[in-house]
């Protein structure tokens, strides 16, 4: 069963957050536990809980997830000095929050990709 999370609300604008991008596919927005300097979420308007949800229809906004970081990236920037984006699945992989979200994370050397 495919279940809102508080991210839903973000979108809708009905819980505040630090939105710094949006338009009719997608949202990006501070994450409320950052993680480095620039640490910013950008979500699918639609909701898919995970990775393992993707549909082939699903293409043209999981593109736009990258080309708004990319943008998220020269407005921070960070594009030059380099970001990891991360997107979380499931239990093992950490994912806390079942709206499939794309981390972008930057602003200062980041640690080895895996630290367990
Ligand atoms: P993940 O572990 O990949 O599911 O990451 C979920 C992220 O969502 C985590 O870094 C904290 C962030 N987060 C959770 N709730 C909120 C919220 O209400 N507002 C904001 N801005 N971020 C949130």
């Amino acid at each position: 069963m495919t279940e809102e999370t508080i991210f839903s609300k973000i979108i809708r604008k009905e819980i505040p957050a630090d939105i710094v991008y949006e338009d009719g596919l997608v949202t990006a927005f501070r994450d409320i536990n950052p993680q480095a300097p620039t640490h910013i979420l950008i979500i699918p308007n639609k909701l898919i809980p995970t990775v393992n949800d993707v549909k082939p229809e699903d293409e043209l906004v999981l593109g736009r997830l990258f080309v708004v970081a990319a943008k998220i990236a020269v407005e921070e920037g960070i594009a030059e000095s380099g970001y990891r984006l991360i997107i979380n699945c499931n239990k093992d992989g950490g994912q806390e929050v079942f709206h499939l979200h794309m981390h972008i994370l930057g602003g200062r050397k980041l640690g080895p990709m895996l630290s367990s």
